[in-house]
């Protein structure tokens, strides 16, 4: 007796894949906020706005988003977070232990909680394997990103890139900063980098650090900490949530007062 009663043809796969994947990106040449970067600020800030209603596209140029979460502390896979943030990982349904005062969370499911919510969102469309290798807009305001496949970037190959546009864009690149640095490079705006490692004063720096850089363009996470300097952080991740959930609010309040009919 066979397994299956509706097999499903390697060409009929073939074609739903090609089909769903490019409807996706079709609606993600528009959308109000672009996050970059799919690591805790970026999956937070993400889920949030799409809460409110505002349809979101996430990108990560690495095959497994969840950025710097997954490993814990040197491969020792548990991550700690203050009690401050307990309401944030009861939204997500992520499991953790209360001692000594503190949270002790296994960082799989700290990852996979988050990039989950994200990723089965209806207002979210998040994207694995793509690079944001640019800004597009003016020095006055953004409004969107510009992509390559991240094989094509990896390998260095000649190929134009594609433009996805909103009315706000959301830098939750990590240490990188990479869209933080492009802007304050080419306007001429010098940045403070991150200093050294001090977890307690840099989850305070990373909330404080979190901003809108130029009309449309925000930095959320360890983004903020290099561009406008703060502490470096270990395995605690309380502040990259309350990041995201800062940003969110920042682009919401943006939105609504200076870019409601942008893009
Ligand atoms: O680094 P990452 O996890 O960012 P975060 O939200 O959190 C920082 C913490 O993980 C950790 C820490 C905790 O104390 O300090 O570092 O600030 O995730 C950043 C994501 O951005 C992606 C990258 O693959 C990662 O998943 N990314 C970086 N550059 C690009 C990008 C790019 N040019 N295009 C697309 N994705």
């Amino acid at each position: 007796m066979k397994a299956f009663s509706s097999p499903v043809p390697d060409v009929k796969v073939s074609r739903l894949i090609i089909k769903h994947y490019l409807k996706d990106l079709e609606e993600a040449v528009t959308s109000d906020v672009i996050i970059v970067g799919a690591g805790p600020s970026g999956l937070v800030c993400a889920h949030t706005l799409a809460g409110w209603g505002y349809k979101v596209t996430v990108l990560d140029r690495r095959l497994a988003p969840g950025g710097g979460i997954w490993g814990g502390s040197m491969g020792f896979n548990k991550v700690i977070l203050q009690k401050d943030v307990t309401d944030i990982l009861n939204e997500f349904h992520i499991p953790y232990v209360e001692d000594e005062g503190a949270l002790v969370v296994p960082s799989v499911a700290l990852a996979s909680g988050l990039i989950l919510a994200a990723a089965s969102h209806p207002n979210i469309k998040l994207f694995n394997l793509i690079t944001v290798v640019d800004l597009h807009g003016t020095g006055e305001r953004i409004s969107g990103v510009v992509v390559n496949d991240s094989a094509i970037e990896l390998q260095k190959l000649h190929v134009d890139p594609m433009v996805l546009t909103a009315k706000a864009v959301l830098d939750a690149t990590g240490h990188d900063a990479v869209l933080a640095n492009l802007y304050c490079s080419r306007m001429g705006i010098s940045v403070t980098k991150e200093h050294f490692m001090n977890a307690e004063k840099g989850e305070e720096d990373v909330v404080a650090n979190t901003h809108m850089l130029a009309p449309g363009l925000f930095v959320a996470g360890m983004a903020a900490n290099n561009v406008r300097g703060g502490c470096r952080m270990g395995p605690i991740f309380g502040g990259m949530l309350l990041s995201g959930k800062k940003a969110a609010e920042l682009i919401r309040e943006y939105i609504s007062s200076v870019a409601p009919n942008a893009c």
